[in-house]
Order: C-alpha cells, then sequence, then structure tokens
C-alpha cells in the first residue's frame, strides 16, 4: 500500500543530495519529528483538562500536571539531546542557553526554538505551533558552545521549520531549497508530503495584525493600514482583516492564502519598544520560511535575516508575507522617513 512520501523519505532525499553528508542533520531533523508527535499527542488532550487535572494540579491518576508549555519543552529538550547532533539549544521557556547533560554525544547545530507558540490561545482550541530554527556550530567543538553560536544572523540558518497544531497537525519546513508541508496521518503516525514545494502568492488580500495596538504605531505603519483600509485606494480586489493572535496560525494561512502579517514596533508596553516578537525563535524562522518560498520578512527598516542579534531573547518588529504587499509596506515607511526627516 503506498501511504505517500513520509517526511523522513523527504529528508534522507535531501540528504542524498549532499555528498558529504553523514546523517547528523537528518537524525537532528527527525528528532524534531518525533518531538512534533509527542507534543501533538498532548495538546490533543488539552480539551480534557477537566478529566486529567489543570497544570500545576494533581491530576487523578494522583500525578503532578504539568503546562503544556513546559510538558513541549521538556519533549524538545530531551529528544534533542538525544539526537547527539546539538551543541547547545536555546528555548524560548528558558533565559539561557541550555546545556547538553554529559551522558548524551555533542554535535556541531545548535537549536533554537518556541516550544509551544500562542499557548494562551489553547482553552479556546485555537490553532498553536512550535517553531523551530537551526544553525551550525561557529566554534571548535572541543569548546563549549556559547553566545557566539547562539547569536548568528539568521541568514545562517541551516533549517527552519514550524509544527501547527489545528484541525490537523502539519509539519512545514525549508533546508534552503523550497518550502514543504507534511500532513500528520494518525493512523499510521507518520507525516506525509502534503504540500510540495510551497509559493507565496506574490500579492494577497489578507493583512493580519493586531489593531488595537494602532494608535502606539509608527507613522508609516499606521497610514499603510489606513491604506489597505482605504475604498478609494484603487486596490484590485478589497483587503480584509484575519488575526488569530496565535503567530504560527496566522503566518501559515499567509503562507498558502498570500497576504501580510505585522507585529510591528509599538509603544504601548514600555519594557518592549521593539515589538513583542523573538527574533530568534520566531522572526529568524519564520523569514527564512517565507522568503524560501518567494516571500520578504522586513522590520520596517531592514531585511530581519540580516539582523545581527545581540541578545538571545531580544525582540523585533516582524512584516512578513508576500513579497509585493511587504514592498509596498515598505514604500509606506520609506516616506514617512523622508517626512520626518524634513
Ligand atoms: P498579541 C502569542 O502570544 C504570540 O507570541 C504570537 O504567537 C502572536 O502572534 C502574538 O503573540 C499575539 O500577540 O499582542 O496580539 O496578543
Amino acid at each position: 500500500m503506498d501511504i505517500g512520501v513520509t517526511i523522513f523519505d523527504h529528508i534522507l532525499s535531501n540528504q542524498k543530495l549532499n555528498p558529504g553528508a553523514t546523517g547528523a542533520f537528518t537524525r537532528l531533523l527527525m528528532a524534531i519529528v518525533v518531538a512534533a508527535k509527542v507534543v501533538q499527542r498532548d495538546v490533543a488532550k488539552a480539551g480534557l483538562v477537566d478529566v486529567l487535572g489543570r497544570a500545576g494540579s494533581i491530576n487523578v491518576q494522583g500525578e503532578e500536571v504539568q503546562k503544556l508549555d513546559e510538558i513541549a519543552n521538556q519533549a524538545l529538550k530531551s529528544l534533542l539531546w538525544s539526537s547527539g547532533e546539538v551543541c547547545t539549544l536555546i528555548s524560548e521557556e528558558e533565559a539561557d542557553l541550555i546545556e547538553i547533560p554529559r551522558q548524551f554525544k555533542r554535535g556541531n547545530y545548535l537549536v533554537h526554538f518556541d516550544p509551544l507558540d500562542g499557548s494562551s490561545n489553547i482553552d479556546a482550541n485555537v490553532s498553536i505551533g512550535t517553531i523551530f530554527s537551526i544553525y551550525r556550530r561557529v566554534t571548535p567543538p572541543e569548546m563549549d558552545a556559547g553566545l557566539q553560536d547562539a547569536l548568528q544572523q539568521g541568514m545562517r540558518q541551516v533549517a527552519a521549520g514550524y509544527i501547527i497544531y489545528g484541525s490537523s497537525c502539519m509539519l512545514v519546513y525549508s533546508t534552503g531549497y523550497g518550502v514543504h508541508g507534511f500532513t500528520l496521518d494518525a493512523s499510521v503516525g507518520e507525516f506525509l508530503l502534503s504540500h510540495p514545494s510551497i509559493r507565496i502568492p506574490s500579492r494577497g488580500k489578507i493583512y493580519s495584525t493586531n489593531e488595537s495596538n494602532y494608535r502606539y504605531w509608527d507613522e508609516g505603519t499606521r497610514n499603510y493600514i489606513d491604506w489597505l483600509k482605504d475604498p478609494e485606494a484603487g486596490h484590485a480586489k478589497p483587503y480584509t482583516s484575519r488575526y488569530i493572535g496565535s503567530l504560527v496560525a496566522d503566518f501559515h494561512r499567509n503562507l498558502l492564502y498570500g497576504g501580510i502579517f505585522l507585529y510591528p514596533a509599538d509603544l504601548r508596553d514600555p519594557h518592549k519598544p521593539r515589538g513583542k516578537l523573538r527574533l530568534m525563535c520566531e522572526a529568524n524562522p519564520m523569514s527564512f520560511i517565507c522568503e524560501q518560498a518567494g516571500g520578504l520578512a522586513t522590520t520596517g527598516s531592514e531585511r530581519v535575516l540580516e539582523i545581527q542579534p545581540t541578545e538571545i531573547h531580544q525582540r523585533v518588529p516582524l512584516i512578513v508575507g508576500s513579497c509585493e504587499d511587504v514592498q509596498t509596506y515598505q514604500d509606506f515607511m520609506a516616506r514617512a522617513r523622508g517626512r520626518s526627516a524634513g
């Protein structure tokens, strides 16, 4: 029986394209695939908290119930450690670089990840996701990995991807050779190729942003959003607003349908003047994927993938999506800067 192309087949076919490949990268990616299945299993049970117990409580089996974020975080750490292919990990859930316990072999890769992005939505059964971003280490193998390895520009990613836990569980990833989507067939426990070579439409009719921040945005962003909504602007097709409030879900919809997602810098929270989203485990992986699919990703003033990171959890503005939509946004930002420069 032909079940289709599994993600392992797909990763292996990629490996064969690289004569120097040792299988390390394949083992690393497959560890993430297994983690995705573990998280999907637990996320799918989230609706049963009254049966299974809420986080921080003791469940019917008398076990302490962990928050799903903690479960997802631990699943990714454990599986990446046991792959033997990582030299350090950086999780959105943990302040510092995560060391590899002594009993595990160290490898030449490092992974930034957000184990369960959008998890505040889970009680409402809204789609949430896991985001990952993979780099090669830059320090010699005999040294302990450190910030020099962790703080690399997004253009140096060797792979990036996300898992979306929604009406179906999908894994979307790129290793720099296009973007490919796999859907979990729970009956066989395999991610099967369902969206080969994804290309984002050059222009969409969807904009996705939290407009409650409007008054806190810069002039260029406000002008752009006003233009999107202006019936006199002469849009070929009127734009519509769609905002789920879960980055992976908003991004995935735009990747397939076209459109633009905006989380600009806003001055609502003085502690987050550079926007809410994290460069290393949200903006960079999504920007890598979007560019691989033919889209663009900017902060409004620079290409996301060219930012030289200074902190592992630094936040950046993220405007990402269809190339013509993002280009139009950049034009509004340039005009506003021109005006302010006098
Ligand atoms: P806001 C979820 O908390 C998240 O980190 C992203 O998944 C999402 O895009 C964003 O925050 C939503 O933020 O301020 O609109 O609730």
